[in-house]
């Protein structure tokens, strides 16, 4: 019994009038409905599926622009959904449709492919996290090198309004897919544009640090690995990254505990916290080195990226090493990781003269593209592009560094840490000077202010316009500088610029009471007390370089080694390029700290086989005495030049 409640029954009454009908249908949902564009499209997209040697069969996305007739093909593969990639399909305009870093390629008649790589998303096959080249790690008889070949040879034969010339481009993941192409090149793979891509990710792309590990990229091999679409991230009760891996103790307890270490990929890791046999086998530097093409390659590194700052310069640099710069080429400009795909107004508090991303895409890419799929102009590339940040423009170079330990224009110049936290490029004359600080595990220095935010999900990468993530390098770091364990030098005011224009080495000896340790190494340029017109710069204290060692690798990356307590060892290790002025009223500063967390995980300071696995009582305080002492100075060797 329903109380209260009039029930009025419903009766089969006689059908409404004409045109009154309110009965519902079935379905709202019809059995097929094509959209329509308004005006037209001015591009065919076709969706194919392409064949490999070994029978498997890749998605791919193919944006013609329409009526092209002997149009060039520039290729990209990538793990991130090539169906998205490709951007909208039902815009009117191919300009509209290609996300915005294709705008000056769509502009310029080119047709645009996207593929996801086997076993991601609409891909048949396996996927395997950056498949190594065929061999020792990868017994499979496919890799991205014949994949990337297999791919090209379909494109030239199946696209009749093609030139049957061969362009990749892509950044980071797809930066690595393009430079795998370089190891087997398809003859009609005609240049190369791999931008920040990812070749040793052991020394300074995305898993590690000179053996430091990057904690926060395991919420990317989650998504990326637990299912062939889009993953999801990792299951978190604490808002705060900071906490959460600080409260779960070693990485590899994170790990486990979030069932983490059912993910292939994070188990590989974890079973090679050295640079041993796997790292190296799949170091693309080294690689590419050993087997150069001569196919036109630009490389493209970003001064501040936060995720793959090693590739495309070590690459460059390789290649030069192994006499093959004539077919290569270096840019590197004021970005933050792929900002190349968006706009280069600024990256953080540095703001940029124009567009960059566009100077680079419209000025450097196209025309180079240009060159080599369509037969002229010549680009006339400078051999280097390297963005200025200090004077605000573009410098083109013919060789990089400009200064550097030997060989180079100029030499490098050290810059010493010295009494009262003073910096001074002459030596120190007093004996047995050192600074202590101690390093507690338990209370490990932020990399940004806490909250820390899942880099790769919501607040974490953007908040009301502010990204924290993406410009943590250049993050001003008066948040950390009065904190005991973190040591601050600094020269006094400036009075004529200081020029910088290479790659600066950290050289720091130090003393430990531990048996392992980490070394972060900041070049930080201090804005004047008062930036007129700019209040928010005042004060600011923007890194310029900065990067992590772990100490057991002193004296070998695959053969780590306990640090004797208590004795002096020296830590030396290549900072990010710079191409820099240190203008009048500023300073120059240097930090020194022995924690990065926790993008960086912690070293229990206790020498253990394997970080991955410590345990609770291997986390230890440890007194850290900064040596800089004229017997054993400390200091950060800058790359100064006139000019
Ligand atoms: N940096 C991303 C990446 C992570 C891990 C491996 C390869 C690449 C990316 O942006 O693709």
């Amino acid at each position: 019994m329903v109380l209260g409640v009039a029930v009025t029954a419903v009766t089969a009454a006689s059908p409404p009038p004409k045109g009154q009908d309110l009965s519902i249908g079935m379905s709202d949902i019809p059995k097929k409905f094509t959209d329509i564009v308004p005006g037209g499209q001015d591009f065919l997209r076709r969706v194919v599926m392409i064949p490999m040697r070994d029978g498997t069969k890749l998605n791919t996305v193919i944006v013609i622009p329409k009526g092209a007739h002997e149009a060039p093909i520039l290729l990209t593969r990538t793990p991130y959904n090539a169906e998205e990639r490709a951007g909208n399909a039902r815009s009117s305009s191919i300009l509209a449709s290609l996300p915005l870093g294709d705008a000056v390629f769509a502009q310029a008649g080119y047709i645009r492919v996207y593929q996801d790589v086997r076993g991601k998303y609409g891909s048949e096959g396996d996927y395997v996290m950056m498949r190594p080249v065929r061999g020792a790690l990868n017994p499979t008889r496919v890799d991205h090198v014949t994949d990337a070949w297999d791919t090209i040879d379909w494109l030239v034969k199946n696209l009749p309004e093609s030139n049957g010339k061969v362009g990749m481009i892509g950044s980071s993941y797809e930066g690595f897919t393009a430079a795998m192409a370089l190891l087997d090149p398809h003859p009609a793979l005609k240049a190369v544009v791999p931008e920040s891509p990812v070749l040793d990710a052991y020394m300074g792309d995305d898993w590690f640090h000179y053996g430091a590990f990057r904690n926060l990229m395991l919420g990317y091999v989650h998504m990326q690995t637990v299912q062939q679409g889009p993953g999801a991230v990792t299951p978190s009760d604490t808002y705060d990254k900071y906490e959460e891996f600080l409260r779960a103790g070693s990485t590899g307890d994170y790990v486990r505990s979030r069932g983490l270490d059912t993910l292939p990929f994070i188990t590989r890791m974890m079973a090679h916290p050295a640079y041993d046999a796997f790292w190296q086998g799949q170091d693309l530097v080294r690689l590419l080195a050993a087997r150069p093409s001569s196919v036109p390659t630009l490389w493209e590194q970003g001064l501040f990226d936060q995720e793959d700052m090693w590739g495309a310069n070590h690459a460059w640099l390789a290649l030069k090493a192994a006499g093959h710069s004539s077919n290569n080429w270096l840019v590197m400009g004021p970005w933050s990781h792929s900002q190349v795909n968006g706009t280069g107004f600024a990256v953080g508090p540095l703001k940029s003269e124009g567009d960059t991303s566009l100077q680079y895409n419209r000025d450097m890419v196209l025309p180079f593209l240009n060159e080599h799929l369509r037969g002229g102009p010549s680009a006339q590339l400078a051999r280097v592009s390297i963005y200025n940040t200090g004077d605000n423009h573009w410098d083109h170079l013919q060789d990089w560094p400009v200064a550097c330990e030997k060989g180079c224009a100029a030499g490098l110049k050290p810059l010493y840490l010295g009494q009262a936290f003073g910096l001074s490029f002459a030596a120190p004359s007093q004996s047995q000077a050192g600074d202590t600080y101690v390093s507690d595990p338990a209370k490990p220095v932020p990399f940004l202010p806490r909250p820390v935010l899942d880099p790769f999900y919501g607040y974490g990468s953007t908040y009301a316009g502010y990204k924290p993530w993406s410009t943590w390098l250049l993050h001003d770091q008066r948040f950390v500088d009065g904190r005991p364990d973190v040591l601050t030098y600094e020269t006094s005011v400036l009075t004529s610029p200081i020029r910088v224009r290479g790659i600066p080495v950290a050289d720091i000896r130090a003393i430990t009471t531990g048996t392992d340790g980490d070394f972060v190494v900041k070049v930080i340029d201090v804005y004047p007390a008062n930036v007129p017109g700019d209040p928010t710069m005042s004060g600011y204290e923007m890194p310029i370089a900065l990067d992590i060692f772990r100490g057991r690798y002193r004296e070998s990356f695959d053969h780590p080694t306990a640090v004797p307590a208590n004795a002096a060892q020296r830590y030396r290790f290549d900072l990010p390029n710079v191409n820099h002025v240190f203008k009048p009223g500023h300073r120059i500063m240097v930090q020194v700290q022995s924690t990065l967390f926790p993008l960086y995980d912690r070293n229990p300071q206790t020498f253990v086989p394997n970080i991955f696995n410590a345990k609770a009582a291997d986390y230890q305080p440890a007194n850290i005495t900064i040596l800089r002492s004229s017997q054993q100075p400390s200091a950060v060797w800058l790359p100064v030049v006139d000019q």
